[in-house]
């Protein structure tokens, strides 16, 4: 009997050994067909795709296989060739040499309600190169206003006395002109930009108003005329200290480098 007990609890075990894979083993077959693989069977072909990284002719095999497509794709080896690329890429960006120039004031005499438009239209032609921001002033060389006994001809935009350095501008709001184009023309004169009244609406800042507002403003402190106020300035600068009528260094044009030219340069300087 002990023969017949000992052959039915094998073939029980036998049979118990047999029916789960039977009933469960499908299934799960299918569960480890994503995860399990590339750690069993496949998994060996799986870990191929990460020496791609190693061996590019790797990973050009792997996607052959259509069955290794779908987890081969790998992402970890294509994201740590990529990553390295922008890392590199950022370090060599941040080194924006541009240098920052001095903020150009213009003083101008402006009443308050028309300080708005004017600062407007000083912005259409201020420029990384040559910033430019209104200073107010009580009595400016030139002082804008509006009232007037003398009536506009409605065609003009605004009328102009000039009476040695001081000029005297009435704007006429009166007018089917546009203000903003008024005042783009009144700030393209103050800048002595290049045919100032020649303003289509669209006008932004050109080339040549660039030139024009380095020339007349930029220039100041920049001796050598390489864009910058720097330490090669100073020297010329001093070069210049106590010269009668120097060509370059006279800052406040009172005909002498001294002092307070040194205390202009300071204010300019860039780097
Ligand atoms: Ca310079
Ligand atoms: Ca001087």
């Amino acid at each position: 009997m002990k023969w017949l007990v000992t052959l039915l609890l094998i073939s029980g075990l036998a049979f118990a050994q047999t029916t789960p894979p039977a009933d469960g083993g499908q299934p799960p077959v299918n569960e480890t067909q994503n995860p399990e693989q590339p750690s069993t069977g496949t998994g060996t072909e799986q870990e191929t795709p990460a020496n791609p990284d190693e061996s590019p002719e790797d990973a050009g095999e792997t996607p052959a296989d259509p069955a290794q497509e779908q987890t081969p794709v790998a992402p970890a080896p294509t994201s740590p060739a990529t990553a390295p690329n922008p890392a590199t890429e950022q370090p060599a960006q941040p080194a924006p040499e541009t240098p920052k120039f001095p903020v150009v004031k213009i003083p101008v005499t402006v009443p308050e309600a028309l300080r708005a438009p004017f600062q407007n239209a000083l912005k259409v032609f201020s420029h990384d190169r040559v910033p430019l921001e209104a200073e107010f002033v009580a009595s400016a060389d030139t002082q804008f206003q509006t009232e007037t006994d003398i009536p506009f001809n409605p065609d003009a935009g605004s009328r102009t006395l000039t009476s040695g350095n001081k000029r005297q501008v009435w704007i006429n709001t009166a007018t089917t002109l546009s203000q903003d184009l008024i005042w783009r023309v009144e700030a393209a004169k103050l800048l002595k930009l290049p045919d100032p009244t020649v303003l289509p609406k669209e006008r932004t800042l050109t080339e040549q108003d660039k030139m024009a507002l380095k020339t007349q403003f930029a220039s100041k402190g920049d001796f050598n005329g390489d864009d910058r106020v720097d330490l090669l300035d100073l020297i010329i600068l001093a070069k210049n200290m106590g010269v009668e009528n120097p060509q370059k260094g006279d800052l406040n044009q009172d005909g002498t480098v001294n002092d307070q030219d040194y205390a202009l340069f300071q204010q300019l300087y860039t780097r």
